[in-house]
């Protein structure tokens, strides 16, 4: 799903796509299951499950669909924890990334085409092969804390800026 963001400005239009996708995490702690992405975007590091919310689709029926695809887990329920907006330095593209912690769930994750998963002690998250923004928000996530936040990347997924406040509600 794209929302289309037109704004007047010194009578140009510039339009930003807004991409909605998904994110999904199993916090049993002190266990954290992630997946290496194969590929496409974001391919080489680990990160949750997720992908782009399809037309006519809810943003919690595309995590599910999502984590089932890329994990072969089953989502029986889970709670939104954060929305986050990332997009880079002189691109015209948003993404909105809607994070979510499973609950109750069936089935052993299992290597896709997409995700190869690997559960993590929480006390040994590769953050050095992950997206930066996962360094500040993913401690809040653990201590299920709400948040939402935005970060803006230059031309190589460096953080040039950042916001991120924790929230009462998502
Ligand atoms: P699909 O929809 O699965 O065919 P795919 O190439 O996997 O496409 P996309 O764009 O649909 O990629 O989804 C990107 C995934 O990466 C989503 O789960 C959101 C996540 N993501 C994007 N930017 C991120 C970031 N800065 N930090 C992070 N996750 C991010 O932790």
């Amino acid at each position: 799903m794209y929302l289309i963001i037109a704004s007047p400005a010194n009578k140009i239009n510039i339009i930003i796509m807004k991409k909605i996708t998904t994110l999904c995490l199993i916090h049993q702690h002190p266990k954290l299951l992630l997946g290496m992405k194969k590929r496409g975007f974001g391919a080489g590091r680990w990160n949750g499950f997720g992908g782009k919310v399809a037309n006519g689709e809810s943003i919690e029926e595309a995590a599910k669909r999502e984590m089932l695809e890329e994990s072969g887990v089953k989502v029986y329920q889970m709670e939104k924890m954060g929305v986050l907006d990332f997009c880079w330095k002189n691109g015209v593209e948003e993404i909105e990334v809607n994070v979510f912690k499973v609950k109750n769930f069936s089935g052993i994750p299992t290597e896709s085409e997409e995700m190869r998963p690997h559960w993590f002690d929480v006390a040994n998250i590769p953050f050095k092969d992950m997206w930066q923004d996962d360094t500040f928000w993913l401690p809040l996530f653990l201590e299920n804390k709400k948040f939402r936040g935005k970060f803006i990347f230059d031309g190589k997924d460096n953080i040039l800026e950042k916001e991120l406040k924790e929230v009462e509600e998502i």
